[in-house]
């Protein structure tokens, strides 16, 4: 895998350290005055908007780590088109795989908008050096699991999802509330599927069951680490690029998710799962965060895996890039 090279990277898409709390918040005339007021007052801020290195360099590292999670989410689920039970399963899963592709580009697109192009951070993820979505790095062992990744992993990313559509950059909220149509679509196919199967046989409610057990805590695990371990949620929250902290999302989704299973007839996999009449909310386990930090640094069971044929997808792309490039050029020589 090539290194990237770090001289060819402007400093904006550098990761946040690399901006220095002063250039953070020196801002040119009263230019830091209209980004504060309109942040402050929930308007937008646009790509021709004065806005700081720092809020600039989070909104790369967040819209990047989200544009790759939903490209490399692509991997788990389109394991299984080949083996769908049916036609319809079939061209329902391929349509999803396919949306998958669509919400990547929407965020590379949005991330454009901020100086930075999609072959620098592709190159970025390809080198370790930004993240995505810790739930990809588990196994889609059954095609039961087409049905939990879409009822809880897309339930999950709905969610934190729906809050970004207001978020503070113009060109990340207009994606996300394309994106968030679509997830919610993506969800009710995995419910609708997981409730074929507990309909059907002993042995299929068996698999949705097993299913359900493994990726119940990683799902929990998507909305990141609880708020007081966040290194990056107070500031983002301040500039209204997070609307809502980990755990309260988190929160939101077990409150939507517990009637949901019971419906199902599955049971979820937490002993200390039970109504609290006094907050009205769910009381529930804590997930295992020394596994989440295992898989952040790349110690989770399909790290590799995933990184390499995101690798080597990325390379047997390049001449579909270069006939795209060799033909806008040819079209822009005859206008
Ligand atoms: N996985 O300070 P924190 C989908 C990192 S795609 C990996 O709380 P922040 C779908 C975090 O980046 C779903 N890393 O961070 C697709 C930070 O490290 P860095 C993807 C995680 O950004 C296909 C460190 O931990 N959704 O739905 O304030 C098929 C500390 O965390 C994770 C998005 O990307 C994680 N789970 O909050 C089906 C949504 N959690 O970057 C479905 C947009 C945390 O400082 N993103 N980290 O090195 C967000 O809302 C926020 O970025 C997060 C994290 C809530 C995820």
């Amino acid at each position: 895998m090539e290194a990237v090279p770090e001289k060819t990277m402007p400093e904006k898409t550098m990761p946040r350290e690399a901006a220095s709390e002063e250039t953070a918040t020196a801002a040119p005339g009263d230019l830091g005055e209209h980004f504060e007021a309109t942040v402050a007052r929930g308007a937008r801020i646009e790509p021709r908007d004065w806005m700081p290195d720092a809020y600039r360099a989070t909104l790369v590292r967040q819209i990047a780590q989200h544009a790759h999670s939903e490209v490399i989410g692509m991997q788990p689920e389109g394991n299984w088109i080949t083996r769908a039970p049916s036609l319809r399963r079939k061209a329902i899963l391929l349509a999803k795989v396919q949306d998958e592709a669509g919400h990547g580009l929407y965020l590379y697109s949005a991330c454009e908008t901020l100086g930075v192009s999609r072959e620098e951070l592709t190159a970025l993820l390809l080198a370790g050096r930004q993240k995505y979505s810790s739930i990809f790095n588990y196994p889609a062992l059954s095609y039961a699991d087409v049905g939990t990744i879409g009822w809880l992993v897309d339930g999950a990313a709905i969610c934190n999802q729906v809050p970004l559509c207001r978020t503070s950059y113009g060109p990340y909220g207009r994606a996300m509330i394309r994106i968030c149509k679509e997830e919610s679509f993506h969800q009710r196919q995995g419910y609708e599927l997981l409730m074929t199967m507990m309909r059907g046989t002993g042995e299929q409610r068996a698999m949705v069951q097993e299913s359900v057990d493994r990726f119940w805590w990683p799902s929990l695990m998507m909305f990141g680490p609880p708020d007081a371990d966040s290194p990056n949620s107070a500031r983002s929250m301040a500039w209204g690029i997070k609307r809502n902290g980990n755990d309260e999302l988190r929160q939101r989704f077990v409150d939507m998710t517990v009637p949901q299973a019971e419906a199902l007839g599955v049971s979820l996999p937490d002993p200390d799962l039970r109504w609290n009449a006094e907050r009205e909310s769910y009381d529930f386990g804590e997930p295992d965060w020394s596994e989440f930090a295992a898989v952040l640094r790349g110690e989770g069971p399909c790290n590799a895996q995933r990184l390499a044929h995101r690798a080597r997808a990325h390379e047997d792309g390049a001449w579909v890039r270069n006939a795209a490039l060799a033909f806008a050029k040819a079209g822009a020589a005859h206008e």
